[in-house]
């Protein structure tokens, strides 16, 4: 019966929003704050402010080390988190959840690991023109070592996914990796992952998925999309900076080699040589970001307690909402797909103003967007423009927040007119 939509009781935005302090201040003395930088990175709520202040007032300590009570309930606490999030992304399997600090992090890790150890001269990793530079350089970093061809399937004018081009590739190249974005930073652009990984393992090749972008707006099943691997941050969905997870599938992850060496990872060290910890600790060498994991399963909680389908929906609501009125106003142009088929972002240039200045002069009115290549230049390359503006939703904000951020545009437009 929890399940059934009609039984919930409706999203009350306001109550979300109570939970969140940073939400409460003024931006400037007057103004209050209209945080539309969430694909940065999330505000966080007081559960999780509260979970990190408990962590180092009451039980701070290292995991898997002490015997004494605070090692013991740090480690509880810790590995608790990992079976949140095995839940929160379907995971088969606890030892699948490796803890990284991002996804920056958690791709440079399967480059390093199964890049290294599986790729060949002449082997393709196929990427994609959408995405972020951390799903980009690691790849060419390791095409620099390994002798390896990077190829890119292109995007379309709508701002989605060449799916042609795609499958081109997949027939006529020996590719070994498909490496894609789930959900675009810059388009909104949500790719057809389960499709794309039915293909490439048609091809013999595994998909890896940079999940910044929907772990922390959608639900996520890596089961239901059968991905090899896939990475997300702990920042952009309500928990501290520096948590992170890695997912892989368990075979994939025991035929790995470790990345970092160092304490936690090893079974046995000698002179001589060592051995490896079992999964997940093979992968997770030194002393992890434990209040940060530890608050990271509290943001997932209070996702999880929301539902994921809701915070879905809202934020399509307002994206959808945020569209229409965008493109009222004149000399916008819009970048990306409609609202059907994308997440919470709307990214826009203005004709004659600098996405630079129109991000300034929306802070003068309390709205924080992001304003820049938003580390994606080779998109922004291909729709010839080397900075646009960004405001990207998340569960907290309202519809009135669109208002401000059109009323504020307007305001811009009328400045630059008159100088
Ligand atoms: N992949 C995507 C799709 C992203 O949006 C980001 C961060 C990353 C990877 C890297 O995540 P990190 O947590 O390891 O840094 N994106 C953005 C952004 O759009 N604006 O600031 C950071």
């Amino acid at each position: 019966m929890m399940n059934d939509p009609t039984l919930a009781p409706p999203y009350d935005v306001e109550s979300v929003r109570a939970d969140f302090p940073i939400l409460q201040q003024e931006h400037h003395p007057g103004v209050s704050l209209v945080y539309l930088d969430n694909a940065a990175t999330s505000q966080k709520p007081v559960q999780v402010i509260d979970a990190l202040d408990d962590y180092y007032r009451r039980y701070n300590a290292n995991v898997h080390r002490g015997i004494h009570r605070l090692s013991e309930e740090a480690t509880a606490a810790y590995e608790g988190a990992r079976i949140k999030l095995r839940r929160f992304i379907n995971a088969g399997n606890k030892r699948e959840i490796i803890f990284a600090r991002g996804t920056t992090e958690g791709i440079n890790l399967v480059a390093q690991t199964w890049g290294r150890a599986n790729l060949k001269p002449g082997d393709v990793v196929v990427s994609t023109q959408m995405e972020h530079h951390s799903n980009i350089v690691p790849w060419q970093l390791l095409a620099m070592e390994k002798g390896i061809t990077v190829r890119y399937v292109p995007v379309l004018p709508d701002g989605t996914l060449d799916l042609e081009a795609y499958a081109n590739l997949l027939r006529d190249e020996p590719v070994k990796l498909v490496t894609v974005v789930h959900v675009s930073n810059v388009l909104g652009t949500v790719n057809p992952i389960a499709e794309m990984a039915r293909q490439a393992h048609e091809a013999g090749a595994l998909i890896l998925v940079d999940a910044a972008q929907s772990a922390p707006h959608m639900p996520v099943d890596v089961r239901a999309l059968d991905v090899d691997f896939l990475t997300f941050s702990g920042h952009k969905m309500l928990g501290p900076t520096g948590s992170g997870v890695l997912y892989g599938k368990r075979d994939l992850l025991e035929a790995m080699p470790p990345w970092m060496g160092g304490g936690d990872m090893i079974s046995r060290v000698s002179l001589e040589g060592s051995t490896w910890n079992d999964l997940p600790y093979k992968f997770e060498a030194g002393t992890p970001s434990i209040a940060e994991m530890i608050g990271l399963g509290y943001a997932v909680d209070y996702l999880t307690a929301l539902g994921m389908e809701r915070v879905q929906a809202h934020e399509h609501t307002l994206t959808a909402y945020a569209l229409d009125r965008l493109a009222e106003v004149p000399g916008i142009t819009l970048y990306g797909p409609d609202a059907s088929k994308k997440g919470g972002v709307a990214t826009f240039t203005m004709q004659g103003i600098h996405a630079h200045d129109v991000a300034q002069m929306l802070d003068a009115e309390g709205v924080a967007v992001r304003a820049g290549h938003h580390c994606a230049q080779p998109l922004h390359d291909r729709f010839g423009i080397s900075a646009s503006a960004r405001a990207s939703f998340y569960l907290y904000n309202r519809p009135a927040e669109v208002d401000t951020l059109i009323e504020a545009l307007y305001k811009a437009k009328k400045t630059f007119a008159r100088s």
